[in-house]
């Protein structure tokens, strides 16, 4: 059967129908979203050429400030987010404090958490890299949105996405009706559906954790990641282990392919280190959504209730089984321990 041919515009007012009393403010807001979406994929894919255009140093060749990628990435969400009506406050990885929505500009009921650029250190070696969005409504009443209104648990989210710049730009998003992938085409600058209802397979064969840690692991984990390099006919074992070392791209390969991508809490970082408002939250939010589970090793990511913008959680995401074993392996560990402490 061929695939509907489908803009993302499209899609998002397909969708908003779905929701009877719907104003239409969110798909508004998404379609804002995706137009930053295709500038910072332009961008991305001119970083290489910064030093041959002559981009060196601090200044352009228009003696303007160069930016790196990232603040350019956050720069430019901003400014396509912060005019449109929808928004009462956004908050970004890279930068300290919530942003309010300038004082001559409409606030709106929605909430937009962001990471603009995840897996920056990746861009100087043409290695994918996303942006990750989290939407929230708004708890506080009229008037500038607070910080509380930014420090809702992940399952309060009402959409999530991310985009991914690999070798192509691919936005993946979900509004409560399935998960839906869209590939730009850069000949004509649309979204195009590429993958619809995206469903995350139950069991993987994939692992994908930065095994130089290892000495760093709980024992449970270092358990299960033996338990995987294990030969066992039956239950597909031994796995393959892929990592990048960008989140947003590892956990994509996963959701299409099936497995586990983990990001613990070890002996030298005991939250683990990425932040669960920004990255672990909307991710938790797509991957739930089709079909997959996310937890901290014991919690559900979606329950945990942030108490900082920049709090950092460990994570273990992708396939629900993957997940659930995780869980057993980390769990019979601390029982062991409690038996020999006690
Ligand atoms: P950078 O943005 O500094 O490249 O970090 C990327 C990231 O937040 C996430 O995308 C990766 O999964 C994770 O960190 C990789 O961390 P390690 O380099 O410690 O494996």
């Amino acid at each position: 059967m061929t695939m509907k041919f489908m803009t993302l515009a499209r899609h998002i007012i397909e969708q908003e129908k779905l929701h009877p009393g719907a104003t239409g403010e969110l798909s508004k807001l998404l379609h804002d979203l995706s137009l930053a979406a295709k500038v910072i994929s332009l961008e991305v894919n001119k970083a290489g050429l910064a030093d041959i255009l002559g981009f060196t140093g601090d200044n352009n060749v228009h003696g303007e400030k160069v930016k790196k990628l990232d603040i350019f990435a956050h720069d430019m969400l901003i400014r396509a987010m912060d005019h449109g009506g929808h928004l009462a406050i956004m908050a970004s990885e890279e930068e300290e404090d919530i942003i309010h929505i300038p004082d001559h500009y409409k606030t709106g009921k929605y909430v937009l958490l962001f990471d603009p650029l995840d897996g920056s250190s990746n861009i100087d070696v043409n290695i994918s890299i996303g942006t990750i969005f989290a939407i929230y409504r708004r708890i506080s009443n009229a008037g500038p949105g607070t910080l509380e209104d930014c420090l809702q648990p992940g399952d309060k989210q009402i959409a999530a996405g991310y985009i991914v710049y690999g070798s192509s730009t691919i936005l993946v998003y979900t509004a409560g009706h399935g998960v839906h992938g869209f590939t730009l085409d850069p000949s004509f600058g649309e979204f195009i559906l590429s993958h619809e209802n995206i469903q995350i397979p139950k069991k993987g064969k994939i692992y994908s954790i930065n095994e130089g840690n290892y000495k760093y692991w709980h024992p449970g984990l270092k358990k299960y990641i033996k338990y995987l390099q294990e030969e066992d006919k039956e239950t597909e074992r031994p796995y393959s282990s892929r990592y990048i070392g960008s989140m947003v791209a590892d956990i994509h390969r996963n959701l299409l392919y099936g497995g586990i991508f983990m990001y613990p809490a070890d002996s030298r970082s005991p939250r683990g280190k990425l932040r669960l408002v920004y990255e672990c939250n909307p991710m938790s939010f797509i991957v739930e959504a089709a079909g997959g589970k996310s937890s901290d090793g014991k919690t559900r990511i979606l329950d945990l209730v942030p108490e900082n913008l920049h709090q950092r959680t460990p994570i273990f995401i992708g396939s629900a089984d993957d997940v659930t074993m995780v869980e057993e392996f980390l769990a019979k560990e601390e029982v062991l321990n409690e038996i020999q402490h006690s």
